[in-house]
């Protein structure tokens, strides 16, 4: 059968008003890559799969509430679109944007935005503007803006854009044919874990696949969930979740309460070892803020908070390494250089 993007596949389990005219990159259908080694690292006796949302089209989980966003502004007769983004959501909504005729504008913090995300929002022909100020205030002036204009807002405030990420839910349960036992994630603008939530819920009612337990992990220095209150200057080597007041924080602590599970924080340093086990050992590199789902689960692991033996677990990778090639090129060792002789070749590799 031939895969038509989300809004075919999942047609009528989502909840997209009658106008809407699917645009579609063929997002989503990403692999549920079962991860052994790292299981095996972490202690063992559990199963663990990575779903690894980077694959998408613009190279993160952004393009499923993406598809349905954009599709639903095209079929109302929108013209622009318009997000405030720490990166992927820009490269996204740029995307679709492109791909729908319609104009798109995207507001980034200042500095803080990773070149592979920025160059994408370029390419796809976004207007580009950086606001000097954090996320939370770009979030802000986007609302303000789309209160007062016709422009369509493409933020995971957005009702559609819950509808197209709640897919990512029902994919895990088709490929493992029940929910796993754990969920674990990375929480920046919460839009995310309400949409697994929100997804999970739904397959429970209708094909009684159970109900997963949700870890949101949050970075230390951008942990308002975490802390209770929101946070004036976020500072994580994670930008992508550099986010100090979530817009669906509620539903976040929701998700996490009605699931039994809970929101934590982990350090930079927890999250850039993670991001480099995951690579290393199982060949899947992800962005920063990907790898702090499942350095929550490790933190949680290793502090005797979770005993995970005999559970199914899946960790959401939410975005690509290629994303934010600079936070292992800066530090990376310069590569060896040998002259074209198959001698001075073996002298280095062997020795
Ligand atoms: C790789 O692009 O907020 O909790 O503006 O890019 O749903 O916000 C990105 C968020 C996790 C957090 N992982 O998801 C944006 C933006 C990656 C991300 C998150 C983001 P939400």
């Amino acid at each position: 059968m031939s895969y038509n993007g989300l809004l075919s596949h999942y047609q009528s389990l989502l909840d997209l008003p009658s106008h809407t005219r699917p645009v579609s990159l063929l997002e989503g259908n990403t692999p549920l890559i079962k991860a052994d080694n790292l299981s095996r690292h972490l202690g063992g006796g559990f199963e663990l799969f990575i779903k690894y949302e980077g694959l998408n089209p613009t190279g993160s989980f952004k393009d499923r509430g993406m598809t349905a966003a954009v599709s639903e502004a095209l079929g109302r007769g929108a013209t622009t679109v318009i997000c405030a983004s720490t990166g992927n959501t820009a490269a996204s909504a740029a995307a679709y944007a492109a791909r729908a005729g319609l104009k798109s504008i995207v507001l980034i913090p200042q500095g803080k935005v990773a070149v592979g995300k920025l160059a994408g929002a370029v390419a796809y022909g976004a207007q580009v503007i950086q606001i000097d100020g954090s996320f939370d205030d770009a979030l802000s002036m986007v609302v303000q803006i789309t209160d007062k204009h016709p422009i369509c807002l493409v933020n995971s405030i957005n009702p559609y854009r819950i509808e197209g990420q709640k897919t990512a839910a029902f994919e895990i349960c088709d490929v493992l044919g029940n929910a796993p036992d754990w969920l674990c994630l990375p929480v920046g603008n919460a839009g995310n874990i309400t949409a697994y939530w929100a997804g999970f819920k739904q397959y429970h009612e209708i094909k009684s696949t159970g109900l997963p337990q949700i870890l949101g992990v949050q970075a230390a220095g951008a942990a308002p969930l975490v802390l209770g209150h929101p946070v004036e200057k976020p500072e994580t080597v994670a930008t992508a979740i550099r986010i100090g007041k979530p817009a669906r924080g509620e539903q976040a602590l929701q998700a996490a309460e009605e699931s039994k599970g809970r929101i934590i924080a982990v350090s930079d340093d927890e999250i850039l070892s993670m991001q480099k086990l995951l690579a290393t050992l199982e060949g899947i590199w992800v962005e920063p803020a990907s790898a702090t789902g499942l350095a929550g689960l490790t933190h949680e692991i290793e502090s005797g908070k979770l005993k995970m033996s005999g559970k199914r677990v899946v960790a959401v990778c939410t975005g690509h390494g290629m994303k934010d090639p600079e936070i292992i090129t800066k530090d990376m060792a310069k590569p060896i250089i040998v002259q074209p002789k198959l001698e001075v070749l073996e002298d280095v590799i062997l020795g």
